[in-house]
């Protein structure tokens, strides 16, 4: 059984909300170029490649869109214009669909580690995450790891509260493995389901932040050799190319095997989920739409296409 079956289904306004000012930059600007044009040529694929970047795709996975679209045009001869969305759709969805392995864990409890620079939303995913699983009837316990500042462990416990899940934390400046292992322990020995635990994102160089996550990583794996289960980046979708300068630090820096894009509510950027899938092969597990408790919602790469494509 793939851990996320018992999720309840999310809400596809809500993603249709967060998508519009995405989809309303791109369709209004690609449909004026289109008007009295019948046959797909070199400035509609100009625009096209121009309206990619804008919505923060990417310019190495624009520029594959762009050839693969060149292809078919060199090929055919002669591209209908009415065919060309249904192509574009078809190329972006095949680019984001890749195997979430993660799925596969069984072993309980499940370890959540979650990174990512100061600000992206880590803290605040957790509370929503949290309450996901809770709603599922799963046993969540939440380990505050980001010793940095006070404020960020009481932030933890604030969700932990309104979520009504237990957090393990330690005093400002401990040891954040220290907390890491207490969460698991605590875990194991209530028979908790899910560990989420919270960390920093105030590591000034790679190798403070390599060195933090492969700490925290050796000692939880003492406790269960496979743990963590899940190492999920947080982005923040509104910072655009930054969000691919931070997946690279983060997948050299630890062995990231998810993604949660934030912020997708309220930013023309939503591409970046496309470029980002694309060029590093990590799937999106998780969007955030809003900064509700229900405001994050199980990726889905058909849906988000669906969306995008719905005028
Ligand atoms: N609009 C919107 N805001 C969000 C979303 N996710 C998080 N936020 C907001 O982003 C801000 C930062 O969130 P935090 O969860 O504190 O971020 P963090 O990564 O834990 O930050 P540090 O602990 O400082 O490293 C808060 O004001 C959140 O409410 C989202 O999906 N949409
Ligand atoms: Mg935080």
């Amino acid at each position: 059984m793939g851990i996320f079956n018992f999720f309840s289904k999310k809400s596809k306004e809500k993603l249709d909300k967060a998508l519009t000012p995405t989809k309303t930059s791109f369709w209004n600007n690609f449909n004026k170029v289109l008007v009295g044009k019948s046959t797909v040529d070199d400035e509609i694929l100009d625009r096209l490649e121009e309206l990619l970047l804008t919505a923060d795709i990417g310019i190495d996975t624009t520029l594959k869109i762009i050839d693969l679209l060149e292809m078919r045009v060199a090929r055919d001869k002669y591209l209908n214009v009415a065919e060309l969305e249904s192509i574009l759709r078809e190329e972006i969805e095949s680019l984001i669909t890749i195997l979430n392995q993660a799925e596969q864990n069984t072993a309980l409890p499940h370890i959540i580690l979650i990174v990512g620079i100061n600000g992206v939303g880590k803290t605040t995913t957790i509370g929503k995450l949290a309450a996901l699983y809770k709603q599922a009837g799963k046993k969540v316990i939440l380990g505050a790891a980001d010793t940095f500042r006070a404020a960020a462990i009481e932030q933890l416990k604030m969700w932990g509260e309104r979520v009504g899940v237990p957090v393990v934390a330690h005093s400002m400046h401990t040891d954040p493995s220290a907390v890491a292992y207490d969460t698991v322990q605590k875990a194991i020995q209530e028979q908790a389901d899910v560990a989420i635990i919270d960390t920093a994102g105030r590591l000034h160089t790679k190798v403070n932040l390599m060195n933090e996550l492969s700490k925290i990583r050796r000692t939880i794996e003492k406790l269960m050799p496979a743990a963590p289960h899940e190492i999920l980046l947080v982005l923040d979708a509104t910072t655009g190319q930054n969000a691919f300068i931070q997946t690279k630090a983060f997948t050299e820096a630890t062995a990231v095997n998810g993604l949660v894009v934030t912020k997708l509510d309220g930013t023309a950027k939503g591409g970046v989920v496309i470029g980002i899938i694309d060029q590093f092969h990590v799937p999106v597990k998780y969007i955030g739409v809003g900064e509700q408790i229900d405001d994050l919602q199980l990726f889905d790469e058909k849906e988000f296409v669906e969306t995008l494509f719905k005028q």
